[in-house]
């Protein structure tokens, strides 16, 4: 079964949102024109409580994009962004949200961070995606939404990882860094991800 799934679709990483992509809103049109051709369709939220780990605002004498070690791992510190029951948490207000089927909420515990929509960054705290996507039979995994070097790219390695045939869209995906989005798609492709258009989805 042919699976969409819809990374962190949210305000804060639209044009005019706290950790605004580029051309972050160009994605909803793709998104919406391909939704027909997927017999399931899940979504991601970044969903952080006002103490989260991954804010620059919780770290004194910290800036935004600087980072730190967490526990022996790199945290990027962040502006504010998707916080939990926030407009800047809501999905952008053109995406059709009548086929999500179920949403998978990511970032919530205020120490753990979770670029990925299966696993934390430490790959400690298990989201139940892999397991959901198991007992409804997915075969085949479509990934698009935002960031693309960032969300995205984690949940579309891990998917690999986990053993789900994988597509990233790249015409419905936007990167912050366009170099470390580069480097993601070949490590994607080394891991046997396969990179494609919404035409040929
Ligand atoms: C994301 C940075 C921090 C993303 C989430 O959705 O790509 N990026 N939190
Ligand atoms: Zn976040």
């Amino acid at each position: 079964m042919k699976v969409l799934i819809i990374i962190d679709a949210q305000n804060d990483f639209m044009p005019g949102g706290s950790l605004a992509v580029p051309q972050g809103n160009k994605i909803i049109p793709v998104i919406n024109q391909i939704l027909p051709q997927f017999e399931l369709v899940i979504a991601t939220q970044d969903w952080h409580p006002e103490n989260h780990i991954s804010l620059a605002k919780n770290h004194l004498g910290k800036n935004e994009f600087e980072s730190i070690q967490v526990e022996g791992i790199k945290q990027t510190l962040w502006p504010a962004h998707c916080i939990q029951n926030t407009s800047g948490a809501d999905f952008h207000k053109d995406l059709q949200t009548e086929k999500i089927e179920a949403i998978f909420r990511k970032g919530t515990h205020p120490m753990i961070d979770s670029y990925s929509g299966f696993y934390d960054n430490a790959h400690l705290k298990s989201t139940g995606l892999a397991g959901y996507l198991r007992e409804k039979q997915a075969t085949e995994l479509y990934f698009c939404g935002l960031a693309a070097d960032i969300c995205v790219s984690f949940t579309v390695k891990d998917a690999l990882k986990e053993g789900f045939v994988s597509y990233l869209i790249e015409d419905a995906t936007k990167a912050l860094n366009e170099e470390d989005f580069a480097q993601a798609k070949r490590d994607i492709q080394a891991l046997g991800g396969k990179i494609v258009n919404s035409a040929k989805v």
